[in-house]
């Protein structure tokens, strides 16, 4: 059995005092849930989430990490940094690091690797851009993209992984793929694991579904067979919304 996993994943959204009062609202109002929740958080707020979130049922996590280990890395944030504040899980290859800074799948296979050495959960972000959906090359690339981004990656349990399929052009917008449409990909994907590495880990693996998961989209996603929770941006920001994602777990 796979736990949901909820994800805000909360992009350059909050001060970390806002993120304080936040986390404290949520402890008050936490409900009744099937799922866990995680929030991947700015930089700054990281230790706001360690003061509050320990040893509480909400894991949290940062949006990226740096390939290098240490050194005179002007602007980069470590994994050793990121273990010492309690991460459980941190975002790599999200498309808006892909777009806006040009990461490659090299680039983010180096992430994970760092990660997985620290005992930190990647989730691993994949997705196709509306032109490639549209040419009918969506499972093609967003495999290749899987592939790219895993490639020389040792793992051993399906629980030191978290992937997240984004279709690019769902992000943000509005626009959701439909459940069938996601639930699809996800069996893609699920599939590639089983060839990658076997029948056990593709069982095991969570993947989750991102793009402009709300409240009243997030049961209809959730309760698809082959998505295990959402990384959600938007409607992760209210902690009433983020509750009513919380409940949409089967
Ligand atoms: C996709 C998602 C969170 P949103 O980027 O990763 O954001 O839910 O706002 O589309």
């Amino acid at each position: 059995m796979r736990k949901t996993l909820v994800a805000g994943n909360w992009k350059m959204y909050k001060t970390p005092s806002e993120a304080r009062a936040w986390f404290k609202e949520l402890l008050e109002r936490y409900p009744t849930t099937p799922a866990e929740a995680a929030l991947m958080v700015s930089f700054p707020s990281l230790p706001a989430a360690q003061e509050t979130l320990s040893d509480t049922v909400v894991a949290y996590g940062a949006q990226d990490v740096s390939a290098h280990v240490e050194g005179a890395y002007t602007g980069e944030v470590s994994v050793r940094m990121l273990a010492d504040v309690g991460c459980k899980y941190t975002v790599i290859g999200h498309s808006e690091r892909r777009s806006y800074h040009r990461e490659s799948d090299a680039l983010v296979a180096e992430k994970a690797r760092r990660l997985l050495e620290h005992g930190i959960i990647p989730i691993l972000c994949v997705g196709e851009p509306l032109e490639v959906r549209e040419a009918g090359g969506a499972v093609e690339y967003t495999l290749s993209q899987l592939e790219g981004s895993l490639e020389g990656v040792e793992i051993e349990e399906h629980d030191q992984l978290v992937i997240a399929y984004e279709p690019v052009w769902a992000i943000g917008t509005g626009r959701t793929a439909t459940p069938e449409d996601a639930e699809a990909m996800h069996r893609e994907i699920r599939a590639w694991f089983a060839r990658r590495f076997d029948l056990a880990f593709a069982n095991g693996v969570r993947i989750l579904y991102g793009g402009s998961v709300k409240p009243d989209n997030a049961a209809a996603l959730f309760a698809q067979p082959n998505i295990d929770g959402g990384l959600v941006g938007g409607a992760s920001l209210q902690v009433e919304s983020f509750i009513a994602l919380l409940q949409a777990a089967p």
